[in-house]
């Protein structure tokens, strides 16, 4: 059964479309007009070996906060339709990634509620053209449209740009984890029955 998700969500702010293959090869295709947050995006897509075909004109005009906010919206919400009945899913993931001086934890659980803990502080404003505050944004985003539980800790770090790559790439890993089957999980990995 294929997990793949494609979603379009337009508003007076933004317009974007995406397809989410969970099961692919880490191939991207990302144009969100900012090349930081592209960035981050494509990496999350090689590390996670999802594929990620992502669209989005935003009001850049304005600031990138519409922009970054409404592709963790529709990122979540294709992870939550790409992932269907979560039979068979190991459900949780976790991942301490490392990269120069950031490292960076990222756990994830597929169960239902949204929850985001996000315990960074980045040294500079910006990094590019892109607001390091939009990261938690982003997350929290994610968090409520996928209906999960995000907990991410940067535990060293000084590079902003560093930083913020190693929580996409850890939170990427983290996914990829929780989105595995498990041949020993014959229903949903859930005591109530249902994720
Ligand atoms: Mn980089």
């Amino acid at each position: 059964m294929e997990r793949i998700a494609e979603v379009t969500r337009e508003t007076k702010e933004t317009s974007i479309h995406m397809k989410l293959n969970l099961d692919g090869e880490g191939n991207a295709s990302v144009n969100t007009g900012i090349g930081f947050f592209d960035h981050m995006l494509e990496g999350f897509s090689k590390h996670g070996f999802f594929d990620l075909s992502l669209s989005v004109k935003g009001d850049l005009h304005v600031d990138g906060h519409h922009t970054v906010e409404d592709t963790g919206i529709v990122l979540g919400t294709a992870i939550k339709d790409a992932v269907g009945d979560k039979k068979g899913i190991k459900r949780y993931g976790y991942f301490i990634l490392p990269m120069d001086d950031a490292l960076a934890l990222c756990a994830v659980d597929l169960c239902g509620r949204p929850y985001l803990q996000f315990d960074c502080t980045f040294p500079n404003d910006m990094t590019g053209g892109f607001d390091t505050s939009l990261v938690k944004e982003f997350f929290y985003a994610v968090s409520y449209s996928a209906a999960m539980n995000i907990h991410v800790k940067m535990l060293n770090g000084e590079n902003s740009h560093h930083m913020i790559e190693t929580v996409f790439k850890a939170f990427a890993k983290a996914l990829d984890d929780a989105v595995a089957m498990d041949a020993r999980i014959k229903d949903v990995l859930s005591t109530k029955g249902s994720l």
